[in-house]
C-alpha cells in the first residue's frame, strides 16, 4: 500500500492510525500542503479534488479518509475492525466519527482558512476565533455524549479504539495547535491520553512522520 499524505493533515492522520491499528505496513508518499504540492497535476491525477489522503492498494487509488477507513474494514475484516458491535453500537461509532469528519473538519480545512484570509479579509485573530468556534461547538456536544454514557470506558466506545478514536485524536491534535482550551473537555482529553499510549497512535503522530 502507498499512502499519499502530509504529516499535519488530520484526514491523513486518521488513515495512518487505521493502517497501524490494522498492523499494515505501507509506503509514505509526502504531498506537501505548505508547498501546494496537492494542487500539482501529478496529485490531481490521483484525486481530482486535490486533497490528501489518497490510499493506493493493489494499484487502485481511493480518496476520502472515511471511505478509506471503511474500505480497509471491508477488505480486511480480520484485523482490528474499526466499527464493531450491534447495528445501534455501530451507528453510534459512526455518528461520533462523522461529527468530527463532517462538521468540524470541512469548515476548518486549510483552503477554507486561506479563503477567509485572502477573499474575506479576515485577520489572524478572526481566523483563530473561527477555528476555535467550530471545534468548541462539536467538542461540547461530544463531551456531553461521553459524559452521558452509562459505563465509562478507556476509549470512546469500549476498551478497543474504534473509528471514533481514529477521528477524535487527529482533531484533538489540531485543536491544541489552534490553542483550543482543552480543559473544557476532560473526557476527550482522557481518551486522547489513553490513545497516545498505543503504538498505533504514537507512530501516526505528525511529529514522527518522515515529512515532519
Ligand atoms: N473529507 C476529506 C478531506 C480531505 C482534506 O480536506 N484534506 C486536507 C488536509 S487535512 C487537504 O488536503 N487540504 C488541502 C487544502 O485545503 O487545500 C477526507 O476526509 O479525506
Amino acid at each position: 500500500m502507498i499512502l499519499y499524505d502530509y504529516c499535519r493533515s488530520s484526514a491523513a492522520y486518521r488513515v495512518r492510525i487505521a493502517l497501524n491499528l490494522k498492523t499494515f505496513s505501507y509506503q509514505h508518499q509526502s504531498v506537501n500542503l505548505l508547498k501546494s504540492s496537492h494542487t500539482d497535476d501529478e496529485h490531481a491525477q490521483r484525486n481530482s479534488q486535490k486533497l490528501v489522503p489518497v490510499l493506493s492498494d493493489q494499484g487502485v487509488e481511493i480518496s476520502q479518509s472515511m471511505a478509506i477507513c471503511e474500505y480497509l474494514d471491508e477488505a480486511y475484516p480480520d484485523t482490528h475492525p474499526l466499527v464493531t458491535g450491534s447495528p445501534v453500537e455501530r451507528a453510534k461509532i459512526r455518528a461520533f466519527a462523522q461529527a468530527i469528519a463532517c462538521e468540524i473538519h470541512p469548515v476548518n480545512n486549510l483552503r477554507v482558512l486561506k479563503y477567509l484570509v485572502s477573499e474575506l479579509n479576515a485577520d489572524e485573530a478572526q481566523k483563530l476565533a473561527w477555528y476555535q468556534h467550530w471545534v468548541n461547538t462539536t467538542f461540547t456536544a461530544l463531551e456531553a455524549q461521553l459524559a452521558a454514557k452509562e459505563q465509562t470506558s478507556t476509549f470512546c466506545f469500549g476498551e478497543q479504539p474504534t473509528l471514533a478514536d481514529v477521528c477524535l485524536i487527529p482533531q484533538v491534535f489540531n485543536a491544541k495547535r489552534f490553542n483550543v482550551d482543552m480543559s473544557a473537555y476532560p473526557l476527550i482529553s482522557q481518551i486522547d491520553e489513553a490513545c497516545q499510549q498505543l503504538k498505533a497512535f504514537s507512530d501516526a503522530h505528525p511529529a514522527v512522520q518522515p515529512d515532519a
